[in-house]
């Protein structure tokens, strides 16, 4: 009964850490680890685990970690959660505990340095599963934190694992090409990268006033030195639907992949693009994000998935089942299985395909042709 959209089988290995289902940013935090076992119990619940090799859980040791990021941080992060070293307010200068509007984007949390060896280890694995040939695809939807920098916390991520990945992928290819169609911008990845002419990162993101992370990602932003044109953004205001994120994404990606013709290529599949996110504000229904994913994997090219943001936790773990059955080949039928978190999906008629309440988009307002003049802009540092 295996379908698969392409006619071509792919090998997919998959990650999964049980030990990250119960970390907890707090309570009124938007963040929530859990949906990646959500996910997971789906993704079991399906039988899409007897398609795929499951990767052994590593956790990332120290050194790993230091890879990407300064020393002290990383001494912060492990200190602070052993409990040898009292949260003072310098941890503010980290990124960490920063209180604002009562809220804490980053809070130092029970578990934090297990929680980042755990979902930074997932992608090392990933990764190193692609470089020595055993996959064609390999998943970890615990990574995919796009915002941390070398020496802080940001935007809910205190470790890059994706810089990570990228690091290890270019042991092994040439060039390595970094895809982020989460609804934020992927300024730490781009940031680690912008110097870099063996890596080409691309965000497609919301861009609007007040919109996390603010001034990163407008579409004039492409890279610097060595790197220049090798960084890309498409920025989108709100009401993105599926129709108009393709008329975007399909033919950049086409031209992406024939002028930088990468060896790898990792895609950050944030699932806050979605309609109904309790953050984004695009339209994109599952299909249409799926599509995203299906369109990267017909390059028959090594990709790694990793996960992202994505604050309403049903829709994100039907979404990330989807696109792993998308990366097996496998069309899944729409009735969720009856499985342990399946009361999560009763608003959403138990069905992986919730329905899209199509507002208005504000990207074509007919008179400005938004999407047309956005795609031109980013195809014209392409022929760059
Ligand atoms: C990858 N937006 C991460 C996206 C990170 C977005 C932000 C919140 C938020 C945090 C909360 C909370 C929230 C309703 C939403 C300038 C601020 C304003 C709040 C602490 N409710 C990813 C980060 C973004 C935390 N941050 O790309 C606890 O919204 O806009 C900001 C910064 C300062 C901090 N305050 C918000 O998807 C994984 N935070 C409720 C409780
Ligand atoms: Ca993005
Ligand atoms: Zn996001």
């Amino acid at each position: 009964s295996a379908s698969c959209p392409d006619g071509q089988k792919r090998r997919v290995c998959y990650y999964y850490d049980s030990g990250i289902a119960n970390v907890d940013y707090g309570p009124r935090h938007n963040m929530v680890p859990r949906r990646v076992d959500m996910a997971h119990a789906l993704v079991r619940s399906y039988g899409l685990l007897d398609d795929m090799t499951r990767l052994r859980e590593r956790p990332a040791t120290e050194d790993e970690i230091c890879a990407v990021h300064d020393h002290d941080y990383v001494d912060l992060l492990r200190d602070l959660t052993l409990g040898n070293k009292p949260v003072t307010c310098d941890v503010k200068a980290y990124g960490l505990n920063k209180v604002v509007n009562g809220s804490i984007d980053n809070p130092v949390i029970p578990g934090m340095w297990d929680y980042c060896q755990r979902y930074s280890g997932g992608s090392l694995t990933a990764a190193r599963a692609l470089a020595a040939g055993e996959a064609d695809i390999a998943i970890n939807w615990s990574g995919g934190m796009h915002h941390a920098c070398s020496g802080k916390a940001s935007g809910f991520c205190y470790v890059n694992d994706i810089t990570m990945a990228v690091t290890e992928l270019l042991a092994h290819f040439r060039r390595v090409l970094y895809l982020d169609i989460d609804v934020h911008h992927g300024d730490g990845v781009e940031a680690a990268f912008a110097d870099s002419n063996r890596v080409m990162t691309v965000s497609f993101h919301q861009c609007t006033e007040g919109f996390f992370p603010f001034k990163n990602g407008l579409v004039d932003d492409v890279g610097e030195g060595t790197g220049i044109y090798r960084t890309l953004n498409v920025p989108m205001k709100e009401g993105m639907d599926d129709e108009g994120y393709h008329r975007m994404f399909r033919p950049i990606m086409a031209r992406v992949m024939e002028v930088f013709q990468p060896e790898a290529i990792v895609m950050q599949c944030g699932a806050d693009s979605l309609f109904g996110d309790k953050l984004g504000r695009l339209n994109l229904s599952i299909g249409g994000h799926a599509r995203c994913v299906a369109f990267m994997r017909s390059f028959n090219v090594p990709l790694l998935l990793l996960g992202g943001g994505g604050y309403t936790v049903n829709h994100v773990a039907a979404c990330w089942c989807y696109e792993t059955a998308v990366a097996v080949g496998k069309e899944i039928h729409d009735d969720i299985p009856s499985h342990w978190y399946d009361h999560y999906y009763q608003d959403q008629g138990y069905k992986i395909h919730y329905p899209v309440k199509q507002g208005r988009n504000k990207n074509d307002n007919g008179r400005e042709a938004y999407i047309a003049t956005t795609t031109n802009k980013v195809l014209d540092h392409l022929s760059k």
